[in-house]
Parts: structure tokens; C-alpha cells; sequence
């Protein structure tokens, strides 16, 4: 249902209008419009919310439908799961139904403010800060790369409200535009996704209500960014396969009816073993992502893992299949005359964004180390004094020992070294 749903919009609506608005990096007000009234708004927000009750599995349709026909198309709809993951996670009731509500019906939109000039991926090292005052939080500094900045009504926040803390440091703050002292800055003149606004946004002295504090409990706020970015990355994956199958069915078409050497060039080899393995990547993708989302849906307890893992999987097969669409088009491919060159320019910042891959390939190995310690039953097969550790005196005794025993009773006599050099 939600496919086809998405599916409509994404054809009736978003593939005409996606050269236009990238080519003017302006808000298209009517995608929005066509996305809510098809009841798209509030798939993964709670019937109790005011939403479809669907989850992440869903919204990832959704995302994907849209992005296949325009990168731009599918943020603007997976930057408001983005913002409303902290609520969900963190908020209260209150607070759930105070700020979903609007939201799934598609009356307010959201933004996502955690990064700053001087805090990407150390998602921790935030400058921003909020001062608890009587019943207010006072907000100052900077946030960068706020996508949907100036058209959201509503900002997930993330600033430091206890400086000397290490592990409670800072806090999910929700601020609604027009609070005084909250201005947009500077408005990103950006390589793709251009009609969705990324800005930066300010704060002077802009006092807060403290019920907008999420959760109303100071310092859970890495753990809200995290535990938000463990269910919203498999959105971004689900950008980056509609971006894939996107490119990948232009190539196909293109190389149906593109003829040289008195043949279509999709019966030559080289290209039929491109748009093979363009196809293949991009259905592994889109099953990593389904299995992804399916995790995080059922809380299973491998979920930053696989959505760390659909992340930097789909998002480089996208980067991979959009050059090779590119390719595939040959002189045409890189003309802004036909749509092609924008799935490679959109496909670039799914990257980059949401945690960048080099992130997301740290997430996956420090889980695979965790997981290792599960593994004892290996232990047998790998080498003793590997096993036991090559600082352990004892240990190193013991195994120079056998090993000199060993030797005896092969070769006769001999010296063998130790292990204590
Ligand atoms: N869910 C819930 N809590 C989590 C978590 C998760 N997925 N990952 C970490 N935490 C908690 C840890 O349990 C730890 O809590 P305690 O202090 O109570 O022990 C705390 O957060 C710190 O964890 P950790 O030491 O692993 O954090 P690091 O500073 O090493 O950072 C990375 C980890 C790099 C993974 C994190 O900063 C990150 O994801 N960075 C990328 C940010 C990003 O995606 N930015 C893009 C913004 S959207 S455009």
C-alpha cells in the first residue's frame, strides 16, 4: 500500500518538477503538499500520535519511491523521520503528542540540529549551549548542516547543558521558529539534494521552554542522537537505493535504444556485465536495508550494527551505480540537459550525512569486537599464544617450554628461542 502510494507521488509529481527545483534550490512546496495529502506524513508516527502506525520498514518504502525519482524528493520527506526520531525516543507523552500530531498530519514540518563547524562526526564535542533560567532553557551558538532550516516549523536541538559532565553532557532541546533570538544564517549553495534547504542556525540568548526539553531530564542527549541515528539511518540507505534503481532503470533504457556500431549498446557485453552488476548491487542494497529496518522495527539487538551496515552499503553501491549510469549515457550522461548527472550529484552526500561512512564502518567493527568476546568456542583454533596473551610471563614459560618439548620429539635436541625477546 505505502508503495504504491509513494510510488504515485513520485510519478505524478516529483519526477516532473525534480530539474526545476534543482536547477532553482528552492523548497517545492507542492512535493510537500502532494506527499501529505497522500497520507505519507505520519506512516512511522504512532496511531496514538496522530500517525499510521506503520514502521521503519515503511517509511523506508516510502523514502525509496520518492528518491527514485528525485534524491531531493526523498529527503525532504526522510528529513522529518530524522527530527521526529528524538521525540519518539526521548520525549515525553506529552511532548509526543504536542509536537507529532502537527507533524503527521502534515500541517508543521521538522528539523534535525545536532552537527556544528566544530562537531561532525565527534558528535559528542557540541559548543551550542542551553542554561537552565527559572522555567527556560537560554540557547546560544551555532548549529551547521540543518537540512530543512527556514521551511521546518519545529528544531530537534541538540545543545550542552552540563558542560562539566562527560557522559551526560547535553540534552535534545525542542525550538520552534519565530522564538526570539533563534535566526537562520547562512543558506548552502549545495552539489545536489538542492531543493531541500541546508542552513545554519543561530541562537542569542533565545529562551526556550523547559517543557521542551526532551524527556524533560537533562543530559540524555547523545543518547537520544544516537539511539535516533541507529532508526533513521536505514532511511538514508532507503534514499540511497531509490537513487540506484532510479539511475539504473535511465541506464537501461538509454542503453535499449542507444545504438552504435549498428547495435543497441546494451547487447554488447561490457555494458550488459555493467548493468548486471549495477542491478545486483542495488537489489543486496535494498535487502540490507528491508533487514535493516525489520531490526530496528522489532528492537532486535543487533541494530546499530545492520543500520550502520545498510548505510555505508547502499550509499556506496548508489555512488557506484550513479557513475556507472553516468558512464552508461556517455557525453550525455554529464550534460544537465537530462536527468542522470543529478543521481550522481544527489547520490554523493548520502556519504557523507547521517554519520559519514568511515562512522558507520567504525559502528559495524566495534560491534564486531563486542561480538567476538562471544566466540569462545574458537578459542581452540587460533594460536596459544595468542590465546593467552604474549605479556604473560607464565604463559610465555609454559609455551616456550612445550614448544621445546614439541621440537624434541620431532627433531631430537635442539635450541629453540623463547618468546621473551
Ligand atoms: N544508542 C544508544 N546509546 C549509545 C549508542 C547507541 N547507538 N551508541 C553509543 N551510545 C552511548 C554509549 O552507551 C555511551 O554511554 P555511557 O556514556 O553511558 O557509557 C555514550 O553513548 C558514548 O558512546 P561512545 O563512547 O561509543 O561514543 P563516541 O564518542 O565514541 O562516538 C560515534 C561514537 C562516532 C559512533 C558517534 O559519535 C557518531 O555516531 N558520530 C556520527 C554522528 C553523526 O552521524 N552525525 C550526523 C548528524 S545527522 S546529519
Amino acid at each position: 500500500m505505502w508503495r504504491e502510494r509513494a510510488r504515485n507521488v513520485a510519478e505524478k509529481v516529483v519526477r516532473p518538477l525534480a530539474a526545476k527545483y534543482d536547477r532553482e534550490q528552492e523548497y517545492p512546496w507542492e512535493i510537500k503538499e502532494a506527499i501529505a495529502k497522500a497520507g505519507l506524513m505520519g506512516v512511522w508516527i504512532p496511531e496514538e500520535y496522530g500517525g499510521a502506525g506503520g514502521g521503519v520498514i515503511d517509511l523506508c518504502i516510502c523514502v525509496e519511491e520518492l528518491s527514485g525519482a528525485c534524491g531531493g524528493g526523498g529527503v525532504l520527506y526522510a528529513v522529518i523521520v530524522l527530527g521526529t526520531f528524538p521525540v519518539l525516543v526521548g520525549g515525553t507523552e506529552e511532548q509526543k503528542h504536542r509536537f507529532l500530531r502537527p507533524i503527521a498530519k502534515g500541517e508543521k514540518l521538522i528539523s534535525f540540529g545536532l552537527s556544528e563547524k566544530f562537531a561532525g562526526s565527534d558528535a559528542a564535542s557540541l559548543r551550542a549551549t542551553a542554561v537552565k533560567d527559572g522555567d527556560s532553557y537560554v540557547l546560544n551558538g551555532e548549529k551547521k548542516w540543518n537540512t530543512n532550516g527556514g521551511a521546518a516549523d519545529i528544531y530537534t536541538v541538540f545543545a550542552v547543558t552540563d558542560p562539566a559532565s562527560k557522559s551526560r553532557r547535553t540534552s535534545a532541546i525542542m525550538v520552534e521558529m519565530g522564538t526570539p533570538g533563534f535566526r537562520i544564517g547562512k543558506v548552502e549553495d549545495k552539489m545536489g539534494i538542492r531543493c531541500v534547504p541546508v542552513v545554519e542556525i543561530h541562537f542569542e540568548n533565545c529562551r526556550v521552554p523547559a517543557k521542551n526539553l526532551l524527556g524533560e531530564v537533562p543530559g540524555m542527549g547523545f543518547k537520544h542522537a544516537m539511539a535516533t541515528l541507529d532508526k533513521a539511518r536505514p532511511g538514508v540507505a532507503a534514499q540511497a537505493v531509490g537513487l540506484a534503481q532510479g539511475a539504473l532503470e535511465y541506464a537501461m533504457v538509454y542503453a535499449g535504444y542507444r545504438e552504435q556500431f549498428g547495435a543497441p549498446i546494451s547487447s554488447f557485453q561490457m555494458i550488459q556485465a555493467m548493468l548486471a552488476d549495477m542491478a545486483t548491487k542495488t537489489e543486496a542494497a535494498r535487502n540490507l536495508v528491508y533487514v535493516a529496518a525489520l531490526a530496528v522495527d522489532t528492537a532486535a539487538p543487533n541494530v546499530s550494527k545492520l543500520s550502520a551496515m545498510c548505510k555505508l552499503f547502499a550509499t556506496d553501491t548508489a555512488m557506484e551505480v550513479t557513475t556507472d549510469a553516468v558512464q552508461i549515457f556517455g557525453g550525455y550522461g554529464y550534460m544537465r540537459d537530462y536527468p542522470i548527472e543529478k543521481y550522481m550529484r544527489d547520490a554523493k552526500i548520502t556519504q557523507i550525512y547521517e554519520g559519514t561512512n568511515q562512522v558507520q564502518r567504525m559502528v559495524v567493527a566495534r560491534s564486531l569486537v563486542k561480538e567476538s568476546l562471544g566466540l569462545k568456542h574458537l578459542l581452540d583454533f587460533i594460536p596459544k599464544e595468542i590465546q593467552k596473551g604474549v605479556n604473560d610471563p607464565e604463559t610465555l614459560k609454559r609455551l616456550a617450554e612445550e614448544s621445546k618439548r614439541l621440537a624434541e620429539e620431532t627433531l631430537g635436541s635442539v635450541d629453540v628461542p623463547t618468546h621473551n625477546a
